[in-house]
């Protein structure tokens, strides 16, 4: 029967200590193609059990190892080595990336050099030494004090659907640098294109037990690993409610937590600001990936006198988008992760009408036959919007974009720092130095001005406020993977005579 799927990857899929193997109650769990509804691929469904052992795996391999004792240019080797076989094996995981999810081709493609690109950037800061310690003058010439960065211990990731493989390689490629060993649990939804990563660091030479993988739900699997002892660090990108439970969960064993969950992201356009990039970046900065982006700029923010045209412009934009299956070269986006997801979008799309917001595209499945078996929904747009209602401050994570009008800067302002979240913002406006003010005043760990969406490895990424803590990306995304520990050596010790009679009898 596994023969008939159109796509299998290699079983078993549970990578534990450095060996291939199924589940430990023989379950399995299909993944299913959005595009059309078929299933693609049987993967094993760990237990708890599995879950448990995983950790163990990690943390033999965390205290007797070679690894978290690895010299910089090896740990420098392997990431290389990782982001080699990712340019290697593009093509057949770009694929996989698209039938799991659903995303266009075009943007697995994209995923997939970043990703490798990401690999490439902390194999450059794992040969740097600043990447393991500092000296400290302490002002005296007998003391010998130095810092060092050193490898967190046993890390679980786990990793949310919308971008399986990039999101996951955040936490890998700055875990290995550290010398960190690991535990992986993708979304249930998308675990193939993580699969195939591990496939590729096992052949890159990853000493068994450095990175272990099950797959299941979060229910189960997720939460079994995150209540496990002998987990010194959970990084977790995903949503806000799982997220508070697993740091609540993680607190009784003293774990660290580093937590990405999403945003409701502003985009502020002023009357001033560059028309033709305002309208295509607003466009792709919210129907990118049909808004199953955390940073999706969701909530556009316009000036009074141009908004009128502005949502003309982008529901005529919008109407325009192909929306078709991800392995179509014609597709503009795909179609949302899961039905069940589209359902979640569903009642969002029916919540704004019921809270008076006007539909001006979109807000229906749509109704084209070749689209009929997909979990399909197009690009909508709600104007005249209000600050209170729910689909303005909730993640919809969805094609849902809600306009709301300012007339003065500070009312901008106002409004785009009007939420729990944090996470990204943008602002768009010809003057300068407005851009840089609304910019410094916007509560947000990413800020573009004039620009959308764009991020570098060497960055941080992270969120503000209810988006979580901690920061993927650039040296801090390496630093939560260390902690620090201070060497204080005299040189030429000396009685202190700090009591009087100098400690003699
Ligand atoms: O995510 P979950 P869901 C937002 C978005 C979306 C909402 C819910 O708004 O609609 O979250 O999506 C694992 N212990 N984001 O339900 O549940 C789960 O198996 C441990 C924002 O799909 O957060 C998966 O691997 N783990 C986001 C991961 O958590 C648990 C991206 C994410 O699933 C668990 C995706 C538990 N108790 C959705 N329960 C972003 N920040 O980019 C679940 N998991």
């Amino acid at each position: 029967m596994d023969n008939a799927l159109p796509f299998q990857p290699p079983r078993p899929s549970l990578f534990l200590g450095g060996r291939w193997t199924g589940s430990s109650d023989d379950g399995t769990r299909e993944s299913v193609n959005p595009a059309d509804g078929q299933v693609i691929a049987l993967v094993d469904e760990a237990t708890a059990a599995d879950a448990a052992q995983a950790v163990a795996a990690a943390r033999a391999a965390f205290e007797h190892g070679r690894w978290p004792r690895s010299a910089p240019e090896e740990r420098a080797a392997l990431l290389s080595a990782i982001a080699e076989l990712l340019d290697r094996d593009r093509e057949a995981i770009a694929r996989l990336e698209t039938l799991d999810t659903g995303k266009t081709l075009k943007e697995s493609r994209i995923d997939i050099d970043d990703v490798a690109a990401v690999f490439r950037y902390y194999a450059q800061l794992a040969e740097d030494p600043a990447s393991y310690g500092r000296s400290v003058d302490v002002g005296e010439p007998d003391i010998d004090s130095r810092v060092t960065f050193e490898p967190v211990g046993v890390c679980v990731m786990i990793a949310p659907w919308n971008y399986p493989l990039l999101q996951i390689s955040w936490k890998i490629a700055p875990a290995l640098a550290a010398g960190c060993t690991m535990v992986l649990k993708p979304s249930e939804v998308t675990p193939l294109s993580t699969i195939a990563l591990v496939r590729l660091i096992e052949e890159a030479g990853a000493p068994a037990g450095v990175v272990n993988l099950v797959l299941g739900s979060g229910a189960v699997v997720g939460a079994a690993l995150v209540d496990t002892p002998g987990v010194d660090l959970v990084s977790f990108t995903g949503g806000l409610h799982t997220g508070t439970r697993i740091a609540a969960t993680a607190a009784k064993h003293v774990t660290k937590v580093a937590l990405e969950l999403g945003g409701k992201n502003p985009h502020i356009v002023f009357a001033d600001a560059d028309w033709d990039s305002a309208v295509d970046a607003v466009l792709t900065g919210v129907f990118l990936h049909s808004g199953q982006v955390c940073s999706a700029g969701t909530r556009l923010i316009v000036e009074e006198p141009v908004a009128d045209r502005l949502v003309a412009e982008l529901a005529a934009r919008a109407a325009r988008i192909t929306v078709g299956d991800g392995l179509d070269p014609a597709s503009e986006t795909g179609p949302l992760v899961s039905f069940a997801h589209r359902e979640k979008v569903e009642r969002y799309a029916a919540l704004g009408v019921a809270e008076g917001a006007r539909l001006v595209c979109g807000g229906q499945r749509p109704n084209d036959p070749r689209l009929a078996e997909g979990a399909y929904y197009p690009p909508t747009i709600f104007d005249h919007c209000d600050r209170r209602m729910r689909i303005v401050q909730e993640e919809t994570f969805g094609p849902i974009l809600t306009v709301e009008r300012f007339t003065t800067e500070d009312e901008a302002v106002r409004l785009g720092n009007d939420t729990r979240y944090g996470l990204a913002a943008g602002v768009r406006t010809a003057d300068q130095e407005r851009g840089e003010r609304v910019a410094r005043a916007l509560r947000h760990g990413t800020v573009w001005i004039n620009d959308f969406g764009r991020y570098a490895p060497a960055a941080e990424w992270g969120g503000f406020g209810d988006s979580g803590f901690g920061r993927e990306l650039g040296p801090s995304g390496l630093a939560e993977y260390q902690q620090s520990k201070h060497f204080w050596r005299n040189t030429e010790p000396k009685a202190g005579n700090w009591f009087a009679d100098g400690g003699k009898d």
